[in-house]
């Protein structure tokens, strides 16, 4: 499999609360992995202070070079912000490939976007990236060319086409997302053709979702092994308890401290989280940041995806990595999740299996609760019906006919949608 890769975590003393530069680390190689680069070094390096021409000391980068040339490393991923000229030095030095922390986020998300929306937006993402190092590289020519301003150097002229270029093309892909939008509804409606409720994993990387989302799917696949890789391998039948089929979706992880460059493009990879109809939030549950990592999806999905119906009504918590536990933690959080059933947790784990009969039998039960979407017609004058289900449901397209009607397509409880047709009469 995949190309050898050091992965090197850049430790500054930040200010803040930063998380631990081990688990950090271990981020990094998770996402290294995602997109199947296979580590065989890793390590995080103390920053005493920044160094602009390679951002690590030369100490560091002397020791790295014959450990890249022993390894025979392909790709070295620096955990951190790399500018062009660090990155040109460094694989100068190492004779190896070199991207930072952006980029590698880029390519997960490059393969993982699914919408026409997502895909346009990480590519926006990463013509902005390649566009900013087009740019800065530049004015570290001009200032390498002294007062020649005004004699246009080939590299120059050959940048400033390449900039233009991207300018245009970034002109096209806005335009292109304006229409996406503005159509999201025809799309939205091509895809609830699907036969089966979806059920979405969220959570961070190296939460275990790829591991879960194997076992779940009862696959041979190796969580990280792509080599079977479907059209789509991220998503896969599920087969329940009660025979209910399902359709796993495996998303785009969270990170900590997202580029905020890719904001924009990490929420477009989640838009297919806003069509599930259950959503299992994979938490690692011996991280020591769980509950921050978890803080950080409810207010993202909450926030930023204006997802808090679902969060509330139809989320599943899988607290995995419980083998990781002393026994005694274990039972506690055993007690606790069979207690506080808001949302429903269940401790599992994904390696050993353990909880995850528990845990489809509880995505069973959730789907089977689950709410109903349906579309009906109304007048576009009765304010009641419409205040009635904006307050008992959760209204996901509203349009004003020209015939005087309004046509809805809302979220309903069973409860409640056995009260909307009583209200309304059979057929609605
Ligand atoms: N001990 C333990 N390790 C796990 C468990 N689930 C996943 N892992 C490990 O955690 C790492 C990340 O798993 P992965 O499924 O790729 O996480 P993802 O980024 O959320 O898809 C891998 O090394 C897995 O082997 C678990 O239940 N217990
Ligand atoms: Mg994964």
């Amino acid at each position: 499999m995949g190309s050898h890769c050091l992965v090197v975590h850049p430790a500054t003393r930040d200010k803040g609360a930063p998380r631990a530069p081990d688990a950090r680390l271990a981020e990094a190689c998770g996402l290294a992995e995602a997109i199947r680069l296979r580590v065989c070094h890793a390590e995080a390096i103390p920053l005493a202070r920044i160094r602009p021409a390679t951002l690590l000391g030369s100490g560091a980068v002397d020791r790295l070079t014959s450990l890249v040339h022993d390894q025979s490393i392909d790709v070295a991923v620096i955990d951190g912000a790399l500018s062009p000229v660090q990155q040109r030095n460094l694989e100068k030095a190492w004779s190896c490939k070199v991207i930072d922390r952006t980029g590698l986020i880029l390519e997960i998300f490059g393969e993982r976007a699914r919408t026409r929306e997502g895909v346009l937006q990480v590519e926006l993402a990463a013509l902005t990236y390649a566009r900013s190092r087009l740019v800065r590289s530049w004015t570290h020519l001009e200032r390498q060319r002294g007062g020649l301003g005004f004699v246009g150097g080939p590299g120059e002229t050959q940048i400033e086409a390449d900039r233009r270029m991207i300018d245009e093309r970034i002109v096209r892909l806005k335009r292109d997302l304006e229409d996406v939008r503005r159509t999201r509804d025809l799309h939205r409606q091509a895809r609830r053709r699907v036969p089966h409720p979806v059920v979405a994993l969220v959570g961070y990387t190296n939460a275990g979702k790829s591991t879960l989302f194997n076992r779940l799917t009862r696959s041979d696949v190796h969580a990280e092994d792509r080599l079977f890789a479907t059209l789509d391998p991220t998503m896969r039948g599920l087969t329940l308890p009660s025979g209910r089929r399902a359709i796993l979706s495996d998303t785009v992880g969270f990170v900590s401290d997202l580029p905020h460059e890719l904001v924009a493009a990490f929420h477009a990879t989640l838009e297919e989280v806003r069509e599930a109809d259950l959503l299992v939030h994979v938490r690692d549950i011996a991280h020591p940041d769980t509950e921050a990592q978890k803080q950080d999806v409810v207010a993202v999905l909450k926030g930023e995806m204006d997802l808090e119906t679902a969060v509330e009504t139809r989320t599943v918590e899988a607290l995995n990595k419980a083998d990781l536990l002393a026994p005694e933690e274990a039972a506690t959080l055993a007690n606790r999740a069979a207690r506080a059933d808001d949302p429903p947790a269940v401790p599992v784990s994904a390696v050993s299996g353990e909880g995850c009969e528990a845990l489809r039998a509880r995505i069973d039960a959730a789907l089977s609760a689950a709410w109903e979407v349906i579309e009906t017609d109304l007048d576009a004058a009765d304010g009641r019906t419409l205040a009635w289900l904006h307050a008992h449901g959760e209204v996901l397209e509203r349009d004003r006919r020209d015939n005087g009607r309004m046509h809805l397509r809302v979220r309903l409880s069973p409860q409640n949608l056995g009260r909307y047709r009583l209200m309304r009469g059979p057929g609605t």
